[in-house]
């Protein structure tokens, strides 16, 4: 009682922010207070440009009426059905919607409320498939360096990111990754997808001839890595993975929860890519960011792998509490509508030659060492401050939001990632800002 009685709404103490700087913060807040359509209004007033899209969901930009007018009728309507063993009605409606803009051969989804459970949810799919087709030998999984795949302990294992996995004891066991697919001093400054890396995917043979192809579940990748700083894959290289996982009987996974959505200028990177993975995983723009969300989307052939024994029992073990709640249902209807209204799934691929010649353009700025975009994701690569790795970028994020301009770092990597409504005025604004932000001695 005394503790609330104390606590003002302006005390910030009891929040233990997540992936934050929180006592450089905490001395410095930066909060939003309201949004619409391409800007964030801070808590002092000022109007930011979402650089961003939040983190790399709102898609459909903020506060869209259809989206919140759908949250708002649901919450009224239906607010809480329970997910195991009884249903209701849109849960059913969105799976179908969502099938019918995945890639051909895609045809179930599984609902999660996040990225992370997501991946953890298409891991145990993967493994629970291979045993009940009688290859139960298959226990591996394999991702890759540089890849994240979330927090949870399955994404943790089989993301690369080594800060997010030293903390955390032995996580996994059977795990293994391939190399990372960042050749700066080959690649440097390429516009959409490198030239040099296919070989690369070769590694999965290497890794194979280690194991055992029959001790081997599923390939975990992102199509374009994007937590990591951006890494676009090298031309050939998800084609070349995905004859090697067929060749050897392995399940390939995309992790599409940043690419999933349109934002390369198709729903799907497999679409964009024209690989088809066999398992597909989705969060973020599901729901326009609004709701948490996610999906986990497989063929009918794992699906109806699972559709044996007798009908009364449970076929897959596996679920959440909160999967396809009906105000997330309803908030992934009112995106889709609104995805679907604006041809946003596809815009990108408008938007994507003027948006690589605008970023480019800052190859001038000092500091800079690379620069790649694809679709509407881009990314600057600085060099660090000598002894002080990741101050430069961060530097950056400070000013470019106390100049109005919300940009995503990551290490000393600036990562761009608009909501796809974005025109070309404002295009020129953000990259008007950042400019100015990269030529002041950050
Ligand atoms: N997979 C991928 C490919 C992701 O990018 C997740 C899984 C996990 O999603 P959840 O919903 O559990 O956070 C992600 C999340 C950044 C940034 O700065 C990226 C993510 C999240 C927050 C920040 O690049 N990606």
């Amino acid at each position: 009682m005394s503790n609330r009685l104390n606590t003002t709404p302006n005390d910030l103490r009891a929040f233990w922010m997540p992936f934050t700087a929180n006592r450089q913060f905490k001395k410095e807040p930066r909060l939003f207070v309201g949004a619409k359509d391409m800007y964030y209004t801070t808590h002092d007033g000022r109007q930011v440009l979402d650089g961003t899209a939040g983190l790399w969901c709102v898609n459909a930009g903020h506060c869209r009426p259809k989206i919140t007018e759908a949250i708002r009728e649901q919450a009224g309507e239906l607010d809480y059905a329970p997910a195991f063993q009884l249903g209701h009605p849109k849960a059913f409606e969105l799976a179908n919607r969502l099938v019918d803009i995945a890639p051909d051969g895609m045809s179930h989804v599984f609902y999660t409320n996040s990225g992370s459970e997501s991946v953890d949810t298409a891991l145990k799919i993967a493994l629970a498939y291979q045993r009940v087709k009688g290859e139960g030998t298959r226990f591996r999984l394999i991702g890759r360096e540089r890849g994240y795949h979330g927090i949870n302990f399955g994404g943790m294992s089989v993301g690369g990111i080594v800060g997010n996995r030293k903390m955390f004891g032995t996580l996994l066991t059977g795990v293994d990754h391939l190399p990372h697919t960042h050749q700066p001093a080959k690649n440097a400054f390429t516009k959409g997808q490198p030239e040099h890396g296919v070989e690369l995917a070769d590694e999965l043979e290497r890794i194979v001839a280690l194991h055992d192809a029959s001790t081997i579940a599923a390939v975990i990748v992102e199509p374009v890595a994007g937590s990591t700083g951006v890494l676009i894959p090298p031309k050939g290289y998800l084609q070349r993975l995905r004859e090697i996982c067929t060749k050897h009987g392995i399940l390939l996974i995309f992790d599409e929860v940043i690419t999933g959505f349109g934002r390369l200028g198709a729903p799907f990177a497999a679409q964009y890519f024209d690989v088809k993975p066999d398992i597909i995983t989705t969060a973020k723009g599901l729901t326009n960011g609004v709701i948490p969300m996610g999906a986990v989307f497989v063929t009918s052939e794992i699906h109806d792998a699972f559709m044996t024994g007798p009908e009364h029992l449970i076929e897959f073990a596996h679920g959440y509490t909160y999967s396809g709640n009906p105000i997330a249902s309803a908030a992934g209807l009112g995106t889709l509508d609104t995805y679907k209204e604006e041809g946003l799934l596809t815009r990108a691929s408008e938007l994507a030659p003027y948006w690589e010649e605008q970023l480019h353009s800052l190859r001038d700025c000092p500091n800079v060492i690379d620069i790649r975009n694809i679709g509407l994701i881009g990314a600057i690569e600085l060099q660090p401050i000598a002894g002080e790795p990741t101050k430069r970028a961060f530097n950056a994020f400070l000013q470019a939001y106390n100049d109005g301009l919300l940009i995503r770092t990551t290490g000393d990597i600036i990562a761009l990632s608009p909501p796809l409504i974005i025109t070309r005025d404002q295009i020129d604004e953000l990259f008007a800002k950042l400019r100015k932000v990269l030529m002041n001695n950050i």
